[in-house]
């Protein structure tokens, strides 16, 4: 199992230096110190907007404060993030229902099993489902997911009305007794309208069926895209109102200040990351472990600053 610390290795190493230095300077940061900061978190993928933001809040912060250094970036990144709330799944309603939405390739297939198999150790019954009718290789491939996790899969013909496996999924998770539905989609293009109207059908048959909306619609984003990312989740969330983020891939990033623009950007809340290909690298994101991989550990710290004297 990847742990945040070591998916977080390289954008730490990345940041650790510009942020030793924040964190030794004892009275006001200088223009170079800010600079540098400035240019280490671009790379890091946050976006400029609250490049600026945080910077002038460590300035002003700075200033006749008696908390450490580190504890003003650590609240300040925290604070970032929106809401401290892990996510759990909720007793209610039943069965709960999540929509999984994105552009091709960024992880969907993948965090759809990863969620089944942490709701099953929630001791909950779920059931995948398998809407990508494109490929033949797409059902395949959640099928192969639910034997391992051990859930119940409803999985479309080749070809077959996407809009039609969702309510045919829904259907079978309520006759079931399913405690979560966990409807995987195909990947799409953004731009291709066809397919966004697609998306809008499996969301309206969902709740048909239902006889609400899906209460969740999760984008599933690329922690390599950059800030392209946003502009598709912008997309997806005009066709299905997007409720949430998994952001995967972070193993192995150097940019996971990406996070950060993409809750600034979209105000939803990042519910998951991914942290590898296992079914068990996937956590449920924590703002304070986060920040806590970003920033190393207190001690680590302190031997950084300390050999920098
Ligand atoms: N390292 C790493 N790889 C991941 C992660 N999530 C998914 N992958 C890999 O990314 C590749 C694509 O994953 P899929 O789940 O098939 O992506 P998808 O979005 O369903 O793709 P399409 O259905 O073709 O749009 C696979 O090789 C996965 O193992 C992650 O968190 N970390
Ligand atoms: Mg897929």
């Amino acid at each position: 199992m990847v742990t945040w610390i070591d998916a977080l290795s390289k954008t730490r190493n990345k940041l650790s230096g510009a942020l030793a230095k924040v964190f030794r300077k004892s009275d006001g940061l200088d223009d170079d110190t800010l600079e540098e900061l400035e240019d280490t978190l671009l790379g890091a993928d946050v976006s400029m907007s609250l490049v600026m933001e945080w910077t002038e809040a460590l300035q002003k912060g700075y200033r006749g404060l008696q908390v450490s250094h580190r504890e003003i970036v650590h609240d300040l990144l925290v604070g970032a993030l929106g809401e401290p709330v892990a996510f759990e799944w909720p007793e209610e309603p039943r069965p709960y229902t999540v929509l999984i939405v994105g552009v091709n390739g960024t992880g969907k297939t993948t965090t759809a099993a990863k969620l089944a198999h942490h709701a099953r150790k929630a001791r909950l019954k779920p059931l995948l489902a398998a809407t990508d009718t494109f490929r033949a290789a797409g059902a395949d491939q959640l099928r192969v997911w639910a034997e391992r996790v051990n859930c119940d899969v409803v999985a479309g013909q080749q070809g077959a009305d996407a809009a039609a496996v969702a309510y045919d999924a829904v259907d079978a998770a309520m006759a079931r007794n399913s405690d979560a539905v966990i409807i995987d989609t195909a990947g799409r293009m953004h731009t291709k309208q066809p397919l966004m109207n697609e998306l809008g059908k499996v969301r309206r048959a969902i709740k048909s069926r239902l006889e609400r909306e899906p209460d969740e619609t999760w984008i599933v984003l690329d922690a390599g895209m950059g800030q392209n990312a946003i502009i598709q989740a912008r997309q997806f969330h005009e066709m299905a109102p997007v409720t949430g983020v998994v952001v995967t891939k972070l193993d192995g990033s150097s940019k996971a200040g990406f996070v950060f623009s993409v809750v600034k950007e979209l105000g939803v809340p990042v519910r998951f990351a991914g942290l590898g290909e296992g079914l068990d690298d996937l956590a449920v994101f924590d703002p304070s472990a986060f920040v806590d991989a970003l920033l190393g550990s207190k001690q680590e710290e302190t031997v950084q600053s300390g050999k920098g004297r």
